[in-house]
């Protein structure tokens, strides 16, 4: 019996929740957006704390994929969470949500190979699970969109490191005022590259057998449990999507294998991505119910989901909690118009998504006040 099922008479999107240690006001959850709008040395920049305080409704934000360590960066002007001062610039952000009642949670993020030796110490190719060039763009503060360069293959010795650096990025998380954090398994960034036979090569224990692609990620999971708490520690997966050049020969075993082994760590949440990220959600047979029965504990569900398939997915208890990219981009008070079915902003232009000032991210308007 999943943990979750407890309240399930009572199940709504618009109702509390539970998730680990966080006490949620709604299911609605804000997904990790990647809107390249750090500052130099990879702090939140100027407009962070007014987007998340916009959204602060939402029962639960994860803010955007954040670099574990200088290595972990792979895009221009994302922020990072492993120094001083970047935790003091992310505590403006965690303090202004908390006084709007909002809860928080950091998205720790090594991009792995999806990366370029312009953004390595000393110009060195970046890091993967084997020598495996992804068939990939970037986008550098320079040169634009660029290819991803080709990895080199991360020594059996320099593992342990990689661990380490999440683990002191959650500390730096919680230091920083998050309420948790959610570790990055997904989109083909170095955790996923590891966990799939299409990107891992390795012949030492962490390639090979679905046991061994997958003991990275459940090491850095644990690790970051034992340092903040794992009801503190959500993990983001994506089966069957093919971003950051993903694949893998048996998706279904992997991540079945994956999730029974996340279940017993006493997690806050998973949260799977079903389909092709942004995209079709059916572009792969995967049997995401039987993935679900494999975890004792709260379940997040993502992509192309709109009001309807939300509340149908909470009252059907296929999902505890659904996450909204886009809808929340363009709505800092999504949740007030969900739940009175009032109607959504229009999207921007795609120029806006990634880079820039705050326009397109912190100007969308909100529901004018209901008259007394
Ligand atoms: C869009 C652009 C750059 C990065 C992800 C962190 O896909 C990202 C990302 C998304 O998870």
């Amino acid at each position: 019996m999943n943990r979750a099922y407890g309240t399930r008479s009572a199940r709504t999107l618009f109702e509390p929740a539970h998730a680990g240690a966080f006490n949620l006001a709604n299911r609605i959850v804000m997904a990790p957006l990647t809107r390249n709008r750090a500052g130099p040395a990879w702090i939140p920049g100027p407009w962070a704390k007014e987007y998340y305080t916009q959204r602060a409704t939402a029962g639960l934000i994860i803010a955007e994929a954040t670099q574990v360590s200088a290595q972990a960066l792979g895009y221009a002007d994302t922020p990072g969470c492993y120094t001083d001062a970047q935790v003091i610039g992310w505590k403006q952000v965690t303090d202004a949500v908390h006084a709007k009642g909002g809860i928080i949670v950091l998205q720790l993020w090594h991009t792995g190979r999806i990366s370029h030796t312009s953004f390595q110490k000393d110009g060195q190719a970046p890091v993967g699970p084997s020598a495996i060039r992804a068939k990939t763009k970037t986008f550098t503060a320079g040169e634009g969109f660029v290819d991803v360069s080709m990895p080199r293959a991360l020594g059996l010795d320099a593992i342990p490191g990689i661990v380490e650096s999440f683990r002191h990025a959650s500390l730096c998380a919680m230091r920083a005022g998050f309420d948790g954090v959610e570790v990055h398994g997904a989109h083909g960034y170095l955790l996923d590259a590891f966990l799939r036979d299409g990107t891992n090569h390795r012949t030492d224990a962490y390639g090979g057998s679905i046991a061994n692609r997958a003991r990275l990620l459940l090491e850095v999971t644990a690790a970051c449990g034992s340092a903040i708490g794992a009801d503190r520690v959500g993990v983001r997966i994506s089966p069957v999507s093919t971003a950051g050049d993903s694949h893998d020969s048996n998706p279904q075993a992997l991540f079945d294998h994956v999730v029974t082994s996340l279940s017993p760590l006493g997690l806050a949440y998973v949260h799977v991505v079903e389909g092709e990220t942004g995209g079709a959600r059916d572009s792969l047979p995967f049997d995401y119910a039987a993935l679900r029965g494999r975890f004792d504990g709260v379940w997040m569900v993502n992509n192309g989901y709109d009001r309807a398939m939300a509340i149908a997915a909470v009252a059907s208890g296929r999902a505890d909690l659904v996450s909204f990219g886009r809808l929340f981009i363009a709505n800092p008070d999504l949740v007030e118009r969900l739940s009175t079915n009032r109607p959504l902003n229009t999207l921007m232009g795609q120029e806006t998504f990634y880079g820039g000032g705050a326009h397109g991210y912190t100007d969308y308007p909100t529901l004018p006040a209901e008259p007394v």
